[in-house]
């Protein structure tokens, strides 16, 4: 008899989290979570003013207080070489403040003690004096001829320029504008805002005063590579520092740089020999850690005047805060800005950036934005809209003219970057018939003849994930590659380990599914481990939506070297030879007599029990993946928006979003990081700003100030897809981590500027607060 066998399929299947069980019966296990004997707190104390010279540090009440073990202060870590540490963009950041203080919120000095809360008490008895000096709160500001010069610890930095770096090509691109009919402008401002994840950053650090070994939990997105940069910074060897990122609530890039509290705390640990914890306040993550965007942008596109777009000038300037921190590819000054062509085939671009130096946090590039491909979908979106109002064709249209057309695949774009796969007309055909686009114009105009306004806004935005081939992508040096390792034990339940580190993605679930795909060991049999160095593969970490585009890559090709070697095994076990083998997803059948079958369980337990003479026995592999290209998924997002004359509150009424993420392996989990990346492009439009005063006090330090969307505001989301697979990802995924965020922000805003586009509004800056709102009604004659 034959059995007729069909595995069960494991892609595109919305498996429940496995992680899920440990953290809805409240048993994840965080960083403060953890308390080992003898455990000390530590407690930074912060400057008040955002630029003031140090003229002393009196420390000695503080030391005083009973339960206070010691007060670390820069002078202490320049003793021993710390008072520095180098950022990931090679700059060199402050760990505690020496000479001066370049920000507001800047770690100033330390107190370790036996509870927490004496140690946060012993820093208001900390006395510092300082002399105030001027502010810089702007980059314009900063690039000023006499603007004082905030790195002055540099001996040789005599302005605030930190970067000038160009894309593109700017004859070909002058030529362009030259043939064009019509050259459309426009400028823009990307508020400064912060991922603000529930758990603020952390860590605590073991140093064993015997074995001098460093075991530190670390709230980090990229434990070897922060590994790799303790050893640079405290001379360890790497060998005997352990990087363990426990559960991580949320990290949204702000845990991938390293801060000044790491690195005290750790300090401190060896200096004392106990265990030290540190857990950062709300308001020192908001006020210190890795912001994003705060990038001004002027471009203007060259148009024919039947709309095909010619070229595109761009020029870009960033406030980097006091310390170039991005942590993004080193050749790359700034992040893959020079994306910015979209989803347009623009033959000719030229694209300008500058960065400088400000009175502000440092940390750049955080929150969902793959490098700053955020702000340069932003701008060519915005652009795009702009230049629809003054051609008066419709936004669809002018998009249909210019977009990528699936035949240019892999397309190379006029700043270099090779699109390896996409269908922008599909995505966006899909979001327009779900939105009922003809139906919502008409409603629109008649909306418009009773008064109300109505605005409908679009972005057909493409991303640029998963960094990166190496030959252009290193951080520091180290390339951009990442890897699996993957064993199957005897009885056929196998353990993955991977570089990256999961924050809230779900890496325990769908990376199982990869090998389950791959093996047809299910997923339930496979533990996925990560976030700890000793005992997992190197690699680079979670950021950027690399995961899926490298460790998943790696997770998928490690899977097909161990079927490899299965399929020898059941050879050897059915005793017939490889090549008459057939993978039927989950076992070996032999062609011809499919009844004659191996499962992979089966397999397996012959790699430790019966393995042929001259085979190693095991099963088991580990595989770096240096992918060939990055991904590039897209998305066709809409929004319609109803706008109140009387107070410039505007309401969502339908939010539709279309995304192509090529294979899909958990639909679930992909609709959960699309909803979230909504909700937080939702916010960047709506309400979350970082702001300062002219004297550099952060306006946004607490969440009563800097506002995040609750599930109240937070508008409904009617989700869509596309596929189109990525040729060179072994199982045609592209990852989707960040494509809500870099997304949706245009979309809101062009719906919210298009209720009022008839009135001659074409810009409004997030985020789109009601009193923006109101002037801007108010300036067009709209407000009632
Ligand atoms: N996935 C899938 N099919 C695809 C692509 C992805 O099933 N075609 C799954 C992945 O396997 C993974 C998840 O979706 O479980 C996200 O995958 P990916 O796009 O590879 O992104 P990363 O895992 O690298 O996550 C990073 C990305 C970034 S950079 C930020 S910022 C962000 C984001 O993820 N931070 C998050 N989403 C977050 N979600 C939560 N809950 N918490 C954060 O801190
Ligand atoms: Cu830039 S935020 Mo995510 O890449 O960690």
């Amino acid at each position: 008899m034959t059995t007729e066998h069909t595995a069960e399929h494991w892609l595109g299947r919305s498996v429940k989290r496995k992680e899920d069980d440990r953290f809805l019966q409240g048993k994840g296990n965080y960083v403060d979570d953890i308390n080992l004997p003898g455990m000390l707190h530590m407690s930074i104390l912060r400057s008040p003013v955002a630029h003031a010279r140090i003229n002393s540090i009196d420390t000695s009440a503080a030391a005083a207080l009973p339960g206070v073990v010691a007060v670390v202060t820069g002078e202490l870590l320049a003793q021993h070489n710390l008072a520095w540490m180098p950022t990931l963009s090679g700059d060199t950041q402050a760990v505690l403040a020496t000479d001066k203080v370049r920000m507001q919120g800047q770690e100033v000095a330390c107190v370790i003690a036996e509870d927490p809360y004496i140690a946060h008490d012993a820093l208001e008895l900390i006395e510092v004096d300082y002399d105030p000096l001027p502010v810089v709160v702007t980059p314009q500001q900063s690039l000023e001829p006499g603007a004082p010069v905030i790195r002055d610890d540099k001996e040789d930095k005599q302005d605030n320029r930190i970067y000038h770096w160009e894309a593109g090509d700017p004859e070909a691109t002058e030529r362009a504008f030259a043939q064009a009919d019509r050259v459309v402008e426009y400028e823009t401002f990307y508020p400064r805002c912060h991922p603000a994840p529930m758990e603020t950053c952390g860590c605590v650090a073991d140093v064993n005063p015997v074995t001098g070994k460093a075991t530190i939990y670390m709230t980090s997105q990229a434990p070897h590579a922060h590994r790799t940069v303790f050893a640079l910074v405290a001379g360890l060897p790497e060998h005997q520092i352990q990087i363990i990122s426990p559960d991580i609530g949320g990290g949204f890039g702000n845990k991938v740089p390293v801060y000044p509290g790491y690195v005290v705390a750790t300090a401190a640990s060896l200096l004392l020999g106990r265990p030290v914890k540190w857990i950062e306040d709300r308001t020192g993550n908001l006020i210190s850690t890795g912001f994003a965007r705060d990038f001004y942008m002027k471009g203007q596109l060259a148009l024919r005047e039947d709309g095909k777009m010619l070229g595109l000038r761009v020029n870009m300037l960033s406030d980097q805060g006091y310390a170039y921190a991005d942590a993004q590819p080193s050749k790359l000054k700034a992040g893959l800005f020079h994306i910015v062509t979209g989803s347009y085939d623009i033959p000719a671009a030229h694209v300008v950036t500058d960065g400088a130096y400000t009175n502000k946090a440092p940390g750049g590039v955080a929150y969902r934005c793959s490098f700053r491909v955020t702000e340069a979908s932003y701008f060519i979106e915005r652009l795009v809209q702009t230049a629809a109002y003054e051609l008066g064709v419709d936004p669809v249209e002018l998009r249909r003219r210019n977009f990528i057309q699936p035949e240019q695949f892999p397309y190379t774009s006029a700043t270099g970057f090779v699109y390896d796969s996409g269908n922008y007309e599909a995505a966006l055909d899909k979001a327009l018939e779900m939105l009922g686009y003809e139906d919502l114009k008409a409603e629109q105009e008649r909306a418009r003849q009773e008064g109300k306004l109505i605005g409908i806004g679009l972005a057909t935005f493409t991303e640029v994930v998963g960094a990166g081939p190496s030959k252009d992508y290193d951080i520091l040096g180290l390339k951009m590659f990442d890897s699996a390792e993957l064993r199957v034990h005897p009885t056929g339940k196998a353990i993955l380990k991977i570089g990256v580190q999961t924050q809230g993605q779900g890496h325990e679930t769908t990376f199982a599914q990869i090998v389950a795909n791959e093996l047809g060991i299910p997923p339930s049999d496979i533990l996925v481990q990560h976030g700890d160095t000793d005992n997992t593969p190197y690699g680079l970490g979670t950021y950027a939506s690399r995961s899926t585009p490298t460790a998943g890559a790696a997770t998928a090709v490690v899977s097909r070297k161990l079927r490899d070697k299965a399929r020898e095994l059941a050879a050897h076990l059915l005793e017939v030879a490889p090549e008459d083998l057939e993978w039927v997803g989950d076992r070996f059948q032999v062609r011809g007599a499919p009844d004659r079958q191996t499962t992979i369980q089966e397999a397996a337990f012959a790699a430790y029990t019966n393995h042929p003479q001259g085979m190693e026995a095991g099963l088991e592999g580990v595989t770096y993946y240096d992918p060939p290209n990055m991904t590039y998924p897209f998305g066709a997002y809409a929004v319609a928006v109803e706008v109140d004359r009387g107070t410039g509150q505007w309401k969502v009424k339908r939010m539709v979003a279309v995304d192509d993420c090529g294979v899909r392996i958990n639909p679930m989990i992909v609709e959960g990081q699309i909803m979230g990346g909504l909700t937080e492009g939702f916010a960047m439009a709506a309400m979350e700003l970082i702001t300062f005063d002219e004297l550099g006090n952060c306006i946004g330090s607490n969440f009563s100030d800097y506002l995040i969307p609750t599930s109240w505001e937070t508008p409904k989301f009617e989700l869509g897809e596309t596929v189109t697979p990525s040729p060179h990802h072994p199982i045609g995924a592209k990852g989707v981590g960040e494509s809500a965020t870099v997304g949706s922000p245009a979309a809101f805003v062009n719906a919210v500027v298009d209720a009022l586009a008839h009135a001659g509004v074409r810009e409004l800056e997030m985020p789109m607060g009601p009193d923006k709102v109101w002037k801007a009604l108010a300036e067009a004659g709209l407000a009632e």
